[in-house]
């Protein structure tokens, strides 16, 4: 059995080594207590939902055995009652043996009145783009299915207990993934009760358990598989988000500049800035020089970045074209002089001179003298 990492003074955990550490490690954490030092989030109780929702009708699964696993037919049947039914519910003992739980609530489109009770996590930024905030309260025993999802995730434990189990996203083959679309990031396997025939390579997965207390936050990266199980009744809000960082994909030097393209228009359409900063501070199409991607400083170029951005991360002030000069990066320099950089200060140039770069030194001065020798050339 492995331990996630419990991070308990998070408040000393910058971005910067949130990024280099966990997020680009795909490394999951536990932040103790983090969701409490926000400040926004100390009055989330059972009462304080009540009082903001109290007759509003939400939707509610009610599951009479087994986890609420949505892929499987008549697993649980959804009800409609006012915040306030659920609210006693899940107060008071009832006659009936199941569970009611308030499940991945979409906040953003049905619960405009929390939205002032919210804050994000302080490990997005701004430059981040949370696309989904939901909200999940339920009672004890409520166990969402053992499934992965594709944005990394934080989940916060405003009120009650919670156990999770993960598995990293390199036990998938022990995982059995349902194979039909819209299902496959769902796992077959009942992991409380398992079919060791239908089954038999699940043992070979290592479980991570932990348990959540109140006023954590879990930062799940994207792949890891997880089921939760409430302890006691629990109130939760996770938010997934994305950033812009086709950068990191692997293996992206070998694809083509229009299949790249369509990656960064998938970006921009939910809701990205072209000229979306990264970490570090500088905006992605100097990532992508910096690291030398000729085809992904094309497909920015075309979807729109700014090609004469300024660094304030690698070398404060230098612009794209030095920063490609420096590099050496012939096709880079030629790129960003087609689409519209000029050589601020002769800055660039003189690096070519210094650096006996004379091709570089060339093309900028051609360029220079006539700003359409570049594109055609
Ligand atoms: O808390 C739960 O029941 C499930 C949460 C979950 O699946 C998630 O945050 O992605």
């Amino acid at each position: 059995m492995m331990d996630v990492r419990v991070i308990e003074n998070s408040e000393l955990l910058s971005v910067s080594d949130f990024n280099s550490e966990l997020y680009q490690n795909s490394m999951p954490a536990i932040f103790r207590g983090a969701a409490n030092s926000l400040g926004c989030y100390n009055e989330w109780t059972l009462d304080y939902l009540e009082g903001k929702l109290f007759s509003k009708e939400v939707e509610v699964n009610y599951c009479e055995v087994g986890n609420y696993d949505f892929t499987i037919e008549g697993r649980f049947q959804e009800k409609i009652m006012p915040f306030s039914q659920l609210a006693n519910l899940i107060r008071f003992p009832h006659a009936e043996p199941g569970t009611y739980y308030l499940q991945a609530g979409n906040i953003n489109k049905n619960f405009p009145e929390l939205f002032d009770g919210l804050c994000n996590p302080r490990w997005l930024l701004s430059s981040d783009c949370v696309h989904d905030r939901k909200l999940w309260v339920g009672e004890a025993g409520c166990t969402t299915q053992l499934h992965y999802d594709t944005s990394p995730n934080f989940l916060l434990q405003l009120a009650g207990r919670k156990e999770g189990i993960i598995y990293s996203p390199l036990d998938s083959p022990y995982l059995y993934a349902k194979t039909e679309v819209k299902k496959n990031h769902v796992s077959q396997v009942d992991i409380n009760n398992v079919d060791a025939e239908k089954f038999p390579l699940f043992p070979r997965a290592t479980p991570i358990k932990f348990v959540l207390e109140q006023g954590d936050i879990l930062f799940l990266p994207p792949g890891w598989w997880h089921q939760f199980t409430s302890i006691t009744p629990c109130i939760n809000v996770n938010f997934w988000w994305l950033r812009f960082d086709v950068v990191e994909n692997v293996g992206i030097e070998y694809m083509d500049v229009e299949a790249l393209v369509v990656q960064v228009k998938k970006h921009l359409d939910r809701g990205f800035d072209i000229n979306h900063q990264v970490y570090e501070g500088d905006i992605i199409l100097l990532k992508a020089i910096i690291k030398g991607f000729d085809n992904l400083t094309e497909a920015l170029l075309k979807s729109g970045a700014n090609a004469n951005v300024e660094s304030v991360h690698y070398r404060k002030g230098a612009s794209a074209l030095s920063l490609a000069t420096e590099r050496q990066s012939n096709n880079i320099v030629r790129l960003l002089l087609k689409y519209g950089a000029t050589d601020k200060n002769g800055e660039a140039f003189a690096l070519a001179e210094q650096s006996g770069y004379t091709d570089i030194a060339e093309l900028l001065q051609q360029h220079q003298k006539c700003p359409m020798a570049a594109e055609i050339s």
